[in-house]
């Protein structure tokens, strides 16, 4: 190419640009279906039910299925269910129902060359009673000039008359084409071809020990024969959530296209930084979930009374496309993706959205502190600390956080200094969380914060003093909410995910819930203070033992521990941190394994459902048990540790962190001749 072709083909291209933008954004309503166009992507939506069934992008006529309903390419959704007692049918919860939130009314907000904004609306009445939710959705979307993509966010409302309901689950769904999206990203070190929807089916797929794992007997690419495929390998917690998506690439094509959801707020979901939720997974199926109760359970059902006024703003999420003519690596436009949901997370709150319900930068708050741990028996300081999550929700108990549901959470982590800065807050009442890894326990200011309208809160200095009442004896683990820095197995090599070989989510792998009965197959789990490695010798879950007819038991884990002098008159303190737990009953012996009862029970708690979901952890949950002097021995000590639960495969505790506490009158200053 010499000097003036080279001109020829750049003036080319800039005239291609311009022709692009100089377009502005077009509206054409039709009776049955609306396209919002500006050049660059063209996107269809049914009228009146609002639900997206085309994307025209980079060349292709549709980047969702074609092959699917319109009603199952691109949408909101919820479960729901009646409240209280009509819910409850023989004493059991009803199932909720799936409800693809179809509108009735379309109502175009704004139209200029700048931005389309559309509503779709659907009005409750009390004729619908039972049959629909009771709830007002006006579900938006949103096309900017020059954007590759577009927005979504919906507002909910439940009127204060109106009947009490459940909310289980609600989220924007999509579906790309499958002939086309082969490979998914979820993270950077979470990224592969993906084997089809149909390799899942009878005869390519055999159903594992429930339906959504599937083992990949016969699939269509025979790459990925063998590997087990299950929508839970791939969750996502909440803080990481903020890009994941599809991307097209074929050897035979010089061009590749990738689809991206991008979340750049995590303020409108459920439950804070650390809950997980399902992101992108086989279909090919991209999800932005906001509220669900997985890696939670039935804690984190939303439920509304009669007289519960409510309303939220549910994004908005920005859906992304981009391509790249250099088609086979999927790195650039994997680095693009994030690029621009860097420019999304720094635009955040959005200036664009019309509706008054989303409220600006200028009307949302500020709050600004220093968070300082002071922990008596590791020193009398009051010391600052780095990475310790520092957040806003609606007013609860300590630790309501993970639970919480109706409102909007604000979270940030704290600098080198222990200095947060929380910022965007909306107006309302709300508590102000902690906690810090290395400690265990909650933080909670012990004030409500009133956040109105452009305030600038500032709270100084807080002192968290994690529960402690004497010296480690000993400890076993990280207190870090997560089972992850104990053994974790190899998969069973006939239920590998090839990505989870080698990496640091080993958990992540089918099947590990068997795997203890194989490594401990007579004897439990022995753990000798001292001398054992948690890394090594530490399960990461107590599992139960599957039984040679088929029934499972329940496993006792033995501590063992010495003691040079035990002051038969003062209180131990067990703490028993645990990551998660479902359907388990944890029960403390002290250097009896038959006592009756025991010292200590949880009684059965949890559902979680995090062993079956390949999880490393669920709702945080901390227990401190008194251990009198006089159980204990100068010598030689066990602590039994039974989960008596035996209700099935997934049931079981992992363990955060556990340590055992001498008595508190020993004074620190006496305590530092025994480290
Ligand atoms: C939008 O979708 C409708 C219904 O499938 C279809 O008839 C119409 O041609 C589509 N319009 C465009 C521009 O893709
Ligand atoms: C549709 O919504 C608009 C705006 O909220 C409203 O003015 C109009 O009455 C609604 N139409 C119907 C048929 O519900
Ligand atoms: C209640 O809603 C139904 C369904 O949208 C509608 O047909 C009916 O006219 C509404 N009734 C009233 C009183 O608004
Ligand atoms: C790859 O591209 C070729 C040529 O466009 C097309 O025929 C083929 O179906 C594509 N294959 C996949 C898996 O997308
Ligand atoms: C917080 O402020 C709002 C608006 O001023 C007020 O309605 C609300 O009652 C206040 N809440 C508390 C706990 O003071
Ligand atoms: C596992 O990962 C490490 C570090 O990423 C690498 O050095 C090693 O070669 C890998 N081993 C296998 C078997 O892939
Ligand atoms: C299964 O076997 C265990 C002993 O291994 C026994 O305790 C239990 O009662 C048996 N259960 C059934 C249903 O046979
Ligand atoms: C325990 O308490 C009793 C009565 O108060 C006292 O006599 C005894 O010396 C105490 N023992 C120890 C080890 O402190
Ligand atoms: C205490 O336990 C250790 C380790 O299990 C063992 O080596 C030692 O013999 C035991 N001591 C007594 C007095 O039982
Ligand atoms: C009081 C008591 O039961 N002590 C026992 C504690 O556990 C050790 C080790 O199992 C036994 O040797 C003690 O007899």
């Amino acid at each position: 190419m010499d000097f003036n072709n080279l001109f020829l083909f750049f003036m080319f291209q800039f005239i291609l640009i311009i022709g692009c933008s100089s377009s502005g954004v077009r509206l054409d309503i039709q009776d049955k279906h609306v396209i919002m166009d500006n050049g660059i992507v063209q996107v269809n939506i049914s009228n009146p039910e609002g639900h997206v069934i085309g994307i025209q992008y980079n060349g292709i006529d549709n980047l969702l299925e074609v092959q699917n309903k319109e009603s199952d390419r691109g949408y909101w959704d919820i479960v729901w269910e009646q409240g209280g007692e009509k819910r409850t049918e023989k004493g059991v919860k009803k199932k909720g129902i799936l409800d693809r939130m179809e509108t009735n009314n379309l109502t175009v907000i704004v139209e200029n060359e700048e931005q389309v904004e559309l509503s779709f609306t659907r009005i409750w009445n009390f004729s619908l009673e039972g049959k629909l939710a009771p709830l007002n959705f006006d579900k938006r979307f949103i096309m900017l000039r020059d954007s590759s993509g577009f927005y979504t966010y919906a507002i909910y409302e439940h009127s204060k008359e109106w009947p009490a309901f459940d909310l289980d689950n609600t989220r924007v769904a999509f579906k790309p084409r499958k002939d086309k999206f082969n490979y998914m990203v979820i993270a950077d070190d979470r990224q592969r071809f993906m084997p089809l929807p149909d390799d899942r089916l009878p005869g390519r797929g055999e159903v594992l020990a429930y339906k959504e794992a599937v083992r990949l007997v016969n699939p269509v690419e025979p790459e990925f024969k063998g590997e087990v495929d299950d929508k839970y390998e791939y969750s996502i917690e909440s803080r990481k959530n903020q890009v994941h998506g599809w991307i097209s690439i074929n050897s035979s094509e010089s061009k590749s296209t990738g689809f991206w959801i991008i979340t750049p707020s995590n303020e409108f979901r459920s439950a804070g930084p650390l809950k997980q939720y399902l992101a992108s997974h086989v279909g090919p199926t991209s999800l932005s979930v906001f509220h669900s109760t997985h890696y939670s359970g039935a804690d984190l059902i939303m439920e509304f009374g009669v007289n519960e006024p409510w309303k939220k703003v549910f994004g908005p999420i920005f859906i992304y496309l981009n391509s790249d003519s250099d088609g086979l690596s999927p790195i650039n436009l994997r680095e693009d993706a994030k690029h621009q949901m860097v420019n999304e997370v720094e635009s955040w709150p959005y200036t664009f959205p019309a509706s008054k319900d989303f409220l600006s930068s200028a009307q949302r708050s500020k709050v600004e502190g220093r968070l300082l741990v002071r922990d008596r028996f590791i020193g009398d300081a009051f010391v600052p600390v780095k990475g310790a999550y520092v957040g806003l929700a609606p007013p609860g108990d300590v630790g309501s956080w993970q639970a919480e549901c109706k409102g909007y959470q604000f979270w940030t982590i704290t600098d080198d200094k222990g200095y947060f800065s929380i910022i965007n807050i909306l107006p309302g009442d709300y508590n102000l969380f902690s906690w810090v890894n290395g400690f265990i326990g909650d933080y909670q200011y012990d004030k409500v914060i009133n956040i109105t309208s452009g305030s600038e809160i500032k709270l100084g200095e807080l002192v968290y003093e994690p529960p402690r009442d004497g010296p480690t004896l000993w400890e076993i683990g990280i207190p870090d909410r997560s089972a992850a820095e104990f053994y974790i197995p190899d998969p069973n090599p006939l239920y590998v995910n090839k990505l989870y070989l080698n990496h640091s989510d080993r958990y992540r792998q089918y099947g590990l819930w068997e795997r203890y009965g194989e490594l401990y197959p007579k004897e439990d789990l022995v753990y000798n203070v001292g001398t054992s490695d948690y890394k090594k010798d530490w399960y990461f879950a107590q599992n139960t033992r599957k039984k040679d007819n088929n029934t499972y038991k329940g496993t006792t884990w033995q501590i063992n521990f010495n003691l040079d002098h035990v002051n038969t008159n003062g209180t131990y303190k067990l703490r028993l941190a645990l990551a998660s737990v479902h359907f388990a009953e944890l029960q403390v012996r002290i250097n009896n394994s038959d006592a009756n009862p025991p010292l200590f029970t949880t009684e059965v708690i949890g559902k979680d459902n995090t062993i079956a979901r390949h999880g490393i952890h669920g709702m945080y949950r901390l227990y401190n048990v008194d251990v009198q002097g006089s159980l204990l021995v100068k010598g030689n000590n066990t602590i039994f540790l039974t989960q008596a639960s035996s209700n099935g495969p997934f049931v079981g505790i992992l363990y955060d962190y556990i340590r055992l506490e001498g008595p508190p009158q020993i004074h620190f200053t006496d305590q530092l001749d025994i480290f």
